[in-house]
């Protein structure tokens, strides 16, 4: 393949507002804020990538400040001018730099959306040639609603039924300790049929050991991220404890992190959500671990842009990514996104992957002008 030699590289901070707010165990979030990295080849190609980071440091601990802070201070200068001649090479040149996961994430994006347009392969090709043999891209993913925590049960009801009416066929349910069982119980009762699972986002203690096997008379798909962000150890006691499969979101931040979560029984089903484990290739080193130990998998998301949706799409299109992910049509998150053309949901609840080169989709520049502006003028004092 042709190699890529990176000549510059913008950062841009855009403020999104989603149609509505989302909630979750550690507090609701009005807007989207992204920091989008545009890299331009020396052949003049370019691509983007979305840093996945959110207002507030409560999934993850980087926020847009932080992420400018390391692209430009450090991430930038040491890549700029390099040629990279295999996409799997780029994490070597900033590794010397720690953590900052879901910020470099995003950098790495911008090169391997670069590095497919400049061999004219979609994203989702490009990643199935590194996947084990055989598993070309399906073109489409199959994909579920998120559903943040809402005022009432009887709230939490409509929007069920409205995501179901839309056509999703899978819902994920946001619970929190003091909102659990009963909702669960409510939505099951009213939706007996349903592929039906739930995200405490770390909420619980080990010792909700008890009340979290109430949950398992609910037949879900799986309960996801009950325990501590940084905890593996007690995923495994409680799995133990439970009927219902644990997925592991927040407590798997790299290969090795999964290694050991599977060799101590502390995992029933993965959500990869590549921004969490430092960028693609490390997925598809996470991607390879689940194939071998038939482990299930699927794509998280974190409400991202359109930029990064679309190449979370191209890696959920991967034929080993075997339950719904959590990547949804443009108008369950924007009134307009800042990509075209929009995701929009198919009858069989997926979502095809874009026809065009790289991540398939086109940055536009006047709604990225407007949401740059936005965040100018909500946060004056963050630079942007
Ligand atoms: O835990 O999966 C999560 C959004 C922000 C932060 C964490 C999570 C989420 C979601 C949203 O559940 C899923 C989506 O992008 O649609
Ligand atoms: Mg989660």
């Amino acid at each position: 393949m042709k190699p890529i030699t990176i000549r510059s590289i913008e950062l841009h901070t855009a403020l999104l507002p989603y149609l509505a707010p989302f909630e979750t165990s550690f507090g609701a979030e009005t807007d989207k804020v992204a920091v989008l990295v545009e890299l331009t080849t020396t052949a003049g190609v370019s691509g983007w990538g979305e840093c996945s980071i959110e207002l507030w440091p409560g999934y993850g601990q980087e926020t847009a400040v932080t992420a400018r802070h390391i692209l430009m201070e450090f991430m930038l200068p040491a890549v700029i001018g390099e040629t990279i001649a295999d996409p799997r090479d780029f994490p070597a040149l900033i590794q010397r730099f720690r953590g900052n996961h879901h910020t470099r994430a995003g950098l790495e994006a911008a090169v391997w959306d670069a590095f497919a347009k400049s061999n004219d392969l979609r994203l989702t090709d490009l990643f199935s040639r590194y996947a084990p043999p055989g598993h070309d891209s399906e073109g489409r993913a199959a994909v579920g609603v998120s559903i943040g925590i809402q005022p009432s049960l009887d709230d939490t009801a409509a929007v069920v039924n409205r995501r179901l009416k839309e056509g999703y066929g899978r819902i994920k349910l946001k619970i929190k300790r003091g909102w659990d069982v009963e909702v669960a119980r409510a939505v099951r009762a009213a939706q007996p049929d349903i592929l039906l699972m739930l995200d405490a986002n770390s909420d619980y203690e080990p010792e909700d050991a008890e009340r979290l096997a109430e949950l398992d008379q609910f037949d879900l798909l799986m309960i996801e991220q009950p325990l501590a962000h940084d905890d593996i150890f007690h995923h495994g006691q409680l799995q133990r404890r439970l009927k219902t499969r644990v997925c592991l979101d927040e407590s798997v931040k790299s290969a090795s992190d999964l290694q050991i979560a599977l060799q101590i029984g502390a995992i029933g089903v993965l959500n990869l959500k590549p921004a969490r484990v430092g960028g693609f290739r490390e997925s598809l080193e996470i991607y390879r671990i689940c194939v071998d130990n038939e482990l299930p998998l699927w794509i998280g998301g974190m409400l991202e842009t359109g930029a990064g949706r679309a190449a979370n799409v191209a890696f959920a299109a991967l034929p080993a990514v075997n339950l719904p992910s959590d990547i949804s049509a443009t108008d369950r998150y924007f009134a307009a996104d800042l990509t075209e053309p929009p995701f929009e949901l198919a009858p069989d609840s997926s979502l095809a992957v874009p026809d065009g080169y790289g991540i398939g989709v086109e940055i536009q520049r006047d709604r990225l002008a407007e949401a740059k502006r936005r965040w100018r003028e909500n946060k004056p004092y963050r630079g942007g």
